[in-house]
């Protein structure tokens, strides 16, 4: 198949999905044309079937804000036009989504019928799109895609909860590929770190509010009143100064280190003991699968998809968001040197259930079925915005 690929270029885990599907579906011989406004971090190999777009958007003096939805669309419709795609599939629904809808019926008028996938990723839908100022293009672009899958069974309910979504939505799971993400030996590290022998926490993320980082910085003041331990966090984002500045406040910061943004994330994992995600809202937990299968468990709240993962009391603990007393309590439990190996072998385990050649398959199958579906669908068919 040809494929287009529209995500965030960013860290952030809807573009690191995005980019691993594609170098994924290329490997298998797919071609993947990613398009977006920069090259996506992870799109760091060459293969002969991947092509990148950049979306280029002009300034004028009257564009207080770029209008960078008009020039994806207009480069979705190049794409589409120029390299024969077969397929689009758009991640995370602001403003993919509504770019795809726009790009779809320009080429209706050309003849030109091109299937739209959306996959949701989370915030798109429990924070950022439930926003008024977004929320009816959401329903509108949700409903108006051709397949919708969303990354667990919590954010499936959840958008049917926020918005009146007529569409069915296919649950398709993150993914790891165990290849690129295993434990590594890296003791010299580890002793770097930990000179000890101490326990060490890990975190990763993009450091927004949502991450709830600073109960990690709670629960690793209480945990040092019991045993030594050291905390590493890596990733960058609004929240580094105020964590900096509590790390002093709470008198932690020979303790903690900010390794900032790192590439081989997996390097880190492979000396980890548990990996922490306290997080607000979380629809599946990538950075937390990825710890999985380097044989990191998690301690973890309850938002969202998490409980989905990360099994209470196998791969780690489940907690309230918030409750910080009974991370605390579940992280002394899990780092017990009798408890602990079982947790790791059990989390690397679960990692296992979302290896990239078990998922990857869904998307090619929900593929299959959209050029099926428009294969069936009149040639005199009309766009539906009048019976919205
Ligand atoms: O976690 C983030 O803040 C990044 C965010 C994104 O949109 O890029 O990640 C979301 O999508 C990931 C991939 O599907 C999920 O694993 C994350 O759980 C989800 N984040 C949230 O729901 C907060």
């Amino acid at each position: 198949m040809n494929i287009g690929i529209v995500c965030y270029p960013t860290y952030g885990g809807s573009g690191v999905v995005a980019t691993e599907l594609g170098k994924g579906l290329a490997e298998k011989g797919h071609k993947v044309h990613f398009i977006t406004y920069t090259q996506p971090v992870r799109l760091n190999i060459f293969n002969e079937n991947i092509c990148y777009h950049e979306v280029y958007v002009p300034n004028y003096p009257l564009f207080l804000y770029p209008p960078y939805e008009l020039a994806l669309a207009s480069e979705i419709v190049n794409v589409v036009k120029h390299e024969k795609l077969d397929i689009l599939h758009v991640h995370y629904a602001i403003p993919h989504a509504s770019s795809a809808f726009m790009a779809k019926q320009i080429l209706k008028t050309e003849g030109i019928k091109i299937p739209v996938v959306t996959t949701l990723h989370g915030t798109d839908i429990t924070l950022v799109g439930k926003d008024a100022s977004f929320a009816p293009v959401v329903t509108f672009s949700i409903n108006q895609s051709d397949k919708v899958t969303a990354v667990s069974n919590s954010l499936k309910e959840d958008t049917y909860k926020i918005f009146p979504i007529q569409k069915s939505i296919e649950v398709i799971p993150n993914f790891i590929n165990l290849e690129r993400f295993k434990r590594q030996s890296k003791e010299h590290f580890r002793r770097a770190i930990c000179p000890k022998g101490e326990k060490l926490l890990v975190h990763t993320s993009n450091f927004r509010k949502v991450k709830r980082i600073q109960d990690i910085l709670f629960i690793f003041q209480q945990l040092q009143k019991h045993i030594p331990v050291k905390l590493l966090i890596i990733g960058d984002g609004p929240e580094r100064v105020n964590l900096e500045e509590l790390c002093r406040e709470l008198g932690c910061q020979e303790d903690v280190r900010f390794l900032g943004k790192l590439d081989a994330i997996e390097e880190v994992l492979s000396i980890a003991d548990a990996f922490m995600m306290p997080s607000e809202k979380e629809s599946f937990g990538l950075a937390a699968l990825e710890a999985m299968a380097c044989e990191v468990p998690v301690i973890s709240s309850n938002a969202g998809g998490l409980p989905e993962l990360n099994i209470h009391g196998v791969t780690g603990f489940v907690s309230e968001i918030g409750d910080i007393e009974d991370m605390v309590k579940n992280t002394l439990t899990l780092l017990k040197d009798e408890n602990l190996p079982t947790f790791k072998k059990n989390a690397l385990a679960r990692a296992k259930d979302f290896e990239i050649s078990k998922i990857l398959p869904m998307y090619e199958r929900v593929y299959q079925e959209c050029l099926e579906q428009i294969q069936l669908k009149p040639e005199t068919e009309k766009i539906d915005i009048l019976t919205i």
